[in-house]
């Protein structure tokens, strides 16, 4: 049960943009239900998914729900423009990453196929002064909130103000309010700078007007908000991504396969477990060929040269966790020297004798295998 909802808007003096911008709205209640009649019981710490969506989207009005595109701001609700160019999109997505890097909060610019997340929608949306918005969710209580920062590639703000802007609207819908510090990622004008959720006990500002102070009265006195407290809490430190094996495969070519120099053929790799992922990434012969972030994850190939070939995948799901698939050997103008196919023609040895495989071919793996000249075979014939 939602104890307040409201809305936040959020504007900056940012020293790097033009003109001086000033906080011009104060939060606004939305919905007040049942007020405090129950209190609410902080939640365990989980990891936290933030998609910053650069790409636009049209919101409908209605109960807050980033996977449904869903806004309960109604002015914001239509058409939301994109980003515009990709030249900041990276660096912009980096700073917020970094922004949140303590915590275990996921942050990515592709729409998770799965799960809850918050959207930080950003794109050049005329808001006179306001930089951003985003509704106030006291105890995460939502867990899909759409939050708005309206920038936009080129217009004069630095990757790490833009992100301020983005992170701030972002900690909102987990509760945090404005302080009244210029290096906290909540200070409601921008002083420049890199600014970071501080680890300090630090006056909420407007007074008295604070939504969330059940929330804030965990880690400081009345009336103020220690930010990374508050983050740490509710999400944990972050923890690195440990690989899970065996939620992704590569099913065709199978281990072993045989292919003629110059056959096209597809790879496809395929979720083990049925879950879906936000990114699947191919390598061969550890060069990384390109991401799919969609099913069918498959790989259109022209056709290699001759050599052993070995390729693998790694996916990231929707929560960010990682896993890389069992590689497969693929023997292109060659037998496979373990597959018995009645040719056993053996002409040459590896590693000496035959091919390694290509640029970044992890030396001493075939150091054993034995390598078999499917041309030679032919000219000498079976024995
Ligand atoms: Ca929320
Ligand atoms: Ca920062
Ligand atoms: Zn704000």
């Amino acid at each position: 049960m939602l104890a307040w909802v409201a809305w936040i808007a959020c504007a900056w003096a940012a020293d790097d943009a033009p003109g001086p911008r000033r906080v011009s709205a104060d939060p606004v209640p939305i919905t007040d239900v049942d007020a405090l009649a129950t209190p609410i019981a902080p939640k365990a710490a989980a990891r936290g998914v933030v998609y910053v969506n650069f790409d636009g989207a049209t919101l409908a009005f209605g109960q807050d729900d980033a996977t449904a595109d869903r806004t309960i701001l109604e002015e914001l609700a239509g058409p939301f423009p994109s980003f515009g160019g990709s030249s900041q999109r990276a660096a912009t997505l980096q700073a917020v990453q970094l922004d949140f890097s303590p915590y275990d909060v996921v942050v990515v610019d592709n729409r998770p196929s799965a799960g809850a997340y918050t959207m930080a929608m950003v794109g050049p949306h005329d808001a006179g002064t306001v930089l951003g918005i985003a509704p106030l969710d006291c105890f995460d209580e939502w867990p899909s909130n759409i939050v708005f920062a309206f920038h936009s590639d080129g217009d004069n703000y630095s990757a790490s103000s833009k992100a301020n802007t983005i992170s701030q609207e972002v900690a909102h819908s987990y509760g945090l309010e404005h302080v009244d510090h210029a290096g906290d990622i909540m200070y409601p004008v921008s002083s420049g700078g890199d600014p970071a959720f501080l680890d300090q006990c630090l006056p909420i500002v407007p007074a008295p007007d604070i939504a969330c102070g059940q929330q804030h009265a965990e880690h400081c006195p009345d009336a103020q908000q220690n930010s990374h407290r508050e983050l740490l809490r509710r999400f944990g430190p972050a923890t690195p991504v440990e690989p899970e094996d065996g939620v992704i495969a590569i099913t065709s070519p199978a281990d072993g396969d045989e292919l003629d120099v110059g056959e096209p053929f597809e790879i496809v790799a395929q979720s083990v477990d049925g879950r879906d992922f936000a990114n699947v990434v191919l390598f061969v012969n550890e060069a990384n060929i390109g991401g799919r972030t969609e099913a069918p994850y498959t790989w259109a190939v022209d056709g290699l040269t001759e050599g052993v070939w070995q390729a693998y995948v790694i996916g990231v799901d929707a929560s960010g966790l990682m896993s890389r698939s069992e590689p497969v050997e693929i023997f292109v103008g060659l037998d496979n020297p373990d597959r018995d196919d009645g040719g056993g023609c053996r002409v040459a040895r590896g590693p000496d004798g035959g091919p390694t495989g290509g640029p970044g071919w992890s030396a001493g793996v075939f150091a054993v295998v034995w390598l078999i000249r499917r041309r030679r075979c032919a000219t000498l014939g079976p024995t």
